[in-house]
């Protein structure tokens, strides 16, 4: 694939995203043979058409991490994007549905580190030990294809389906506390949509965040102090639509609420 292609395929998604309309998967319709390395790169200009827009990155993200999203998507392996400074939201808020397309609500764990990290070769126990904070979040994911529906190259190229991302009070991780076995549970109008443990990010969300970076290492990338991560969903994603009121709660973490209003 060439540089324009790429650049032009970074475009497209961007418009889609800022105009608020779905599309056609580009490897339907423009790149078939789509490799995942040429994603990352088409996410990358992306990522730099955002910044040149002047929008700030709050920190990457992982995602596909648990086997309920694996299995929803029909994918097998985890993915990263980007989370930007017009993406981020307080619990309490009310969110325009208008400015999404088909938005499904998800359940994590973010981690604000107190030192860089860089990889290859990092584990989930160096990640915890450069731990300042977690921040319990829901992100509302967004994909620009119609019907919600890729291949892994597809979802690369379309920053992982990122869109908003409602955060919580950030604690300091307590020390007795098993990230893995934290409880979560996510409600829709006071219904019981989705539930799990920390555990199902790859057996423990920092074990997600570790495999982040190291995966960032390949392209010269590193986690920076300050950064909010996600670690990935927990549970499945799920619909939501106007006037819907969403609940999650971590055990011994926090809860978020917030709307969709029209
Ligand atoms: C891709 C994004 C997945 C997660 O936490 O698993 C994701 C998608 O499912 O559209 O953010
Ligand atoms: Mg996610």
């Amino acid at each position: 694939m060439e540089a324009i292609a790429q650049k032009d395929l970074a475009a497209f998604l961007l418009e889609a995203e800022e105009n608020v309309h779905d599309v056609k998967r580009i490897t339907e319709s423009k790149v078939p043979e789509l490799t995942v390395e040429q994603a990352y790169k088409i996410q990358r200009d992306l990522v730099d058409l955002k910044l040149e827009k002047g929008l700030t990155i709050v920190g990457p993200k992982m995602g596909l991490t648990s086997k309920a999203k694996m299995d929803q998507m029909n994918v097998k392996d985890p993915i990263y994007g980007y989370i930007f400074s017009n993406m981020i939201h307080e619990g309490g808020s009310n969110i325009s549905r208008k400015e999404l397309i088909h938005p499904k609500v998800e359940a994590e764990i973010a981690f604000v580190l107190a030192e860089d990290i860089e990889g290859p070769g990092i584990t989930a126990a160096q990640v915890l030990r450069a731990t300042a904070y977690i921040v319990p979040a829901i992100e509302i994911i967004d994909s620009r294809y119609e019907n919600f529906k890729f291949t892994l190259p597809d979802v690369i190229a379309d920053n992982a389906s990122s869109s908003k991302v409602v955060l919580g009070d950030k604690i300091k991780l307590p020390n007795d506390l098993d990230l893995a076995l934290v409880g979560t549970t996510l409600e829709i109008n006071g219904e019981l949509k989705a539930a799990g443990a920390g555990a199902a990010v790859l057996g423990h969300p920092a074990h997600a965040v570790a495999m982040l970076v190291n995966m960032l290492a390949k392209s010269g990338g590193k986690l920076h102090k300050g950064e909010v991560i996600l670690s990935g969903a927990i549970t499945e994603a799920i619909l939501v639509e106007s006037g819907d009121t969403v609940y999650a709660k971590w055990d011994g973490i926090g809860e978020i609420s917030f709307s969709f209003v029209d």
